[in-house]
């Protein structure tokens, strides 16, 4: 069924990185696919036109502690957005459930608590070959939360005009 009927306003987030200020927190667990994951998404950051010295890149042992840094930088009110990585591989640990799930609500509840986007970019695989899949040229999960990230503040800052 479709309908003529046609909302006042039609909200939409810009993928626009002037001005903005993006906090990236990474895991170093699974380091050969974090980096990638890095590199996608500073490349995206690039592209769209984030400045260098506006994006501050954090460490962190694993996806574990991801929510708790997190949580911190967007708590600061120095980025507009906050943009996590990780990796999990299931093949890897027999805790995969007590360290992605915890890390994944984590994330979802720092950006509850704190009001400010903190875009989810950590990978939970199977296998290693999954995770190098989506962390290559092609399709690699940190450029898309680049864009993310970018969209979900350029949104925020309109609602809250
Ligand atoms: N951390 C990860 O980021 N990925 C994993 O696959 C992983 N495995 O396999 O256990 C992992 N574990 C470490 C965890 O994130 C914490 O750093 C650690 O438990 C200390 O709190």
């Amino acid at each position: 069924m479709s309908s003529n009927f046609r909302a006042g306003k039609d909200v939409h987030g810009a993928v626009s990185g002037e001005g903005m200020r993006v906090g990236i927190v990474c895991g170093r667990f699974n380091d050969l696919i974090t980096n990638r994951l890095l590199d996608g998404a500073t490349n995206g950051l690039a592209v769209h036109g984030v400045a260098e010295h506006e994006v501050t890149v954090v460490w962190v042992p694993g996806a574990f502690e991801v929510p708790l840094a997190a949580k911190t930088m967007a708590a600061s009110g120095r980025f507009d957005a906050v943009i996590t990585l990780g990796a999990v591989i299931r093949g890897e640990t027999a805790h995969f459930e007590y360290v992605a799930g915890p890390c994944a609500t984590g994330v979802q509840q720092a950006q509850l608590d704190t009001g400010v986007p903190i875009i989810f970019g950590v990978l939970t695989t199977e296998n290693v070959e999954q995770a190098l899949e989506r962390s290559d040229d092609r399709d690699n999960k940190g450029e898309e939360c680049a864009r993310t990230a970018l969209e979900m503040a350029d949104l925020l800052r309109q609602l809250r005009a």
